[in-house]
């Protein structure tokens, strides 16, 4: 086309010359749309397997009592297989001499206020009983007032188990069931 246009009439050249550029017009975008894509294609496939994963693996408990002798919770839920970290925070002020607070989580085949008992007369070891060790899925230290602590352990078997403050004259009021799913 380009050939014969010099040699046309200047109005023939003219109505060539228009259509040749119609043409190029409807044309020359073409080639915008090829360097797009190479932009793109590098964002896609974040990873997104990892924090579900960790979250399913730790079960974090926190369990709250002050000097009103009270868990803020009476039930505790865990998966089988988990591991789980629980945290007491003791809200209150008084020393742990007079209301101290402790986490043992027992089975639920055991009698709770039998395992108080016992467990009152254990002064030497904060009222975790020794002879009972065995029993003991779990238990946290004896705290007081303003004082925190944190246990890691596995939960065991799936099933019903309680928690129970140990202190003397604490587990009546506190006490709640510690569950396996
Ligand atoms: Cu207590």
């Amino acid at each position: 086309m380009k050939h014969s246009i010099k040699s046309l009439s200047a109005v023939a050249a003219m109505a060539l010359f228009f259509t040749a550029c119609g043409g190029e017009e409807k044309t020359a975008p073409a080639p915008a749309p090829m360097e797009t894509p190479s932009e793109t294609p590098a964002e896609p496939a974040a990873p997104v397997t990892e924090t579900p994963a960790a979250d399913a693996a730790v079960a974090e408990i926190v369990l709250n009592a002050g000097d009103d002798m009270k868990f803020d919770k009476t039930e505790i839920k865990v998966k089988s297989g988990q591991k789980v970290k629980l945290t007491l925070n003791h809200t209150g002020k008084m020393d742990k001499k007079v209301m101290g607070h402790n986490v043992v989580i027992i089975p639920s085949a055991m009698d709770v206020a039998m395992f108080a008992q016992v467990a009152i007369k254990a002064t030497d070891s904060e009222y975790i009983p020794a002879s009972e060790a065995k029993q003991i899925i779990a238990h946290t230290k004896l705290i007081g007032g303003g004082e925190s602590t944190t246990i890691e352990f596995d939960a065991p078997a799936a099933g019903a188990y309680k928690f129970l403050c140990t202190f003397p004259g604490h587990w009546a009021a506190m006490q709640g069931t510690f569950v396996v799913e």
